[in-house]
């Protein structure tokens, strides 16, 4: 198939699992398009049947206050699709990519052409950004004019209906994945790995540091487990609650066992010398870091809440409790962390599971043969 894939380049779980995916279906002989405002952070520079092309959003005009991205997405979408001849165009993260993909396919019937369009929801698409009431009624709109729709979870799922009351929206779930060849403890064995690593235990967090994360619960946590086992606080990513995150480690006395790496592309040698992996969040529809965590054989500690319970079984590959709940957590972490042979059945639970129901072959398997049934049977919401 010939394929067009729109992501947020940056940093963030739908961008990677939308470049991975694009990989690996160039991986099984379809030729696939990136199309965005800069080449996604995972995707090299060559690949065989791998294109990227940028949107450029033209004239910085006077009059425009806010540049208009959705329309030179839409315009890029519309030019490649005719250029390449693609199939399906695959949206990932619902605004405004979805809707970029409704204007370029309403561009090319107007020419009697036609592509599939699928869209992929992630999370905050839906239950933050798109309850914003500027985008409600856009959002709702663009995903019932999808000739497939999918979420990463059953919760996201249903949250997709609770939001939208949508008649018109047959979601699918496809969750996330990871390729177990590159998360694997086993491959980075005989790496250097983390200088303090054989010293002190290495608690984990990657996110892109927003509220929602609850970073200061992470500091919070790590505190408690400090004052019991010597450790250290590996945060790794950066965003807007980067400073609180490190303003609790100071008001906690705890800033020299806590590393800000900032933004690392490559997470898995990192993750092969953690013991424990913190996601405390507040709602997270997936929680793509916790299953690259599981899959390099890290224990998780987080909260019960969104698809995160769908991700991590509770008590087998990780310890689930109420967000906010930091007590709890740290008891958890130390438990984990102390209990004889505990970390290593746990971790070994979680690699195990992470390739029985998360494995990329299995999932990009069902991507292509929802490309396959949008082009054969579109949609007739539209
Ligand atoms: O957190 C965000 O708003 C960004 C978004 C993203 O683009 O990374 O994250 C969502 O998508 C990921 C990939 O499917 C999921 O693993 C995350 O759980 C989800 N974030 C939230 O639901 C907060």
């Amino acid at each position: 198939m010939k394929i067009g894939i729109t992501c947020y380049p940056t940093y963030g779980g739908s961008g990677a699992v939308a470049t991975e995916l694009g990989i690996a279906l160039a991986g099984r002989g379809h030729e696939v398009h990136f199309i965005s405002y800069r080449q996604p952070f995972r995707l090299p520079s060559f690949l065989p049947r791998v294109f990227f092309h940028e949107v450029q959003v033209g004239q910085q005009y006077p009059l425009f206050e806010y540049p208009p991205y959705d329309l030179a997405l839409a315009v890029q979408m519309h030019e490649v699709v005719k250029a390449h001849g693609l199939e399906v165009l695959h949206c990932h993260y619902a605004i405004p990519h979805a809707t970029s993909a409704w204007i370029a396919r309403e561009m090319l019937r107007a020419e009697g052409r036609d592509v599939a369009v699928v869209t992929t929801l992630h999370g905050t698409d839906i239950t933050l950004v798109g309850q914003d009431p500027s985008f409600h009624a856009i959002t709702k709109f663009s995903i019932e004019k999808s000739d497939r729709i999918t979420a990463v979870s059953e919760y996201l799922r249903a949250e997709t209906f609770n939001a939208f009351h949508c008649t018109g929206c047959r979601v699918g779930v496809i969750p996330n994945f990871i390729d177990p060849t590159i998360y694997d403890r086993e491959r980075y064995r005989d790496a250097d790995g983390l200088p303090f690593a054989k010293m002190r235990k290495v608690l984990m967090h990657i996110s892109n540091f927003r509220a929602v994360k609850r970073v200061r619960d992470i500091v919070r946590i790590f505190a408690k487990v400090a004052a019991e086992v010597p450790s250290v606080l590996v945060m790794v990513g950066d965003g807007p609650e980067r400073p609180a995150a490190e303003e609790e480690a100071r008001a906690l006395g705890v800033e020299n066992s806590v590393f800000f790496l900032g933004k690392i592309e490559e997470v898995a040698p990192l993750l092969a010398g953690a013991d424990l992996f913190l996601l405390p969040t507040s709602s997270e529809s997936f929680g793509l870091s916790a299953l690259e965590a599981m899959a390099s054989g890290v224990p998780v500690v987080g909260s019960d809440s969104g698809g995160l319970p769908e991700v991590v079984t509770n008590g087998r590959t990780g310890l689930l409790y109420p967000a906010g709940d930091v007590e709890s957590m740290a008891a958890g972490a130390l438990s984990i962390l102390t209990e004889p042979g505990r970390q290593a059945t746990m971790g070994a639970a979680g690699a195990a599971d992470a390739r029985k129901r998360f494995s990329l072959d299995t999932i990009v398997s069902q991507y292509e043969a929802l490309y396959r049934s949008a082009i054969d049977q579109p949609s007739d919401a539209h």
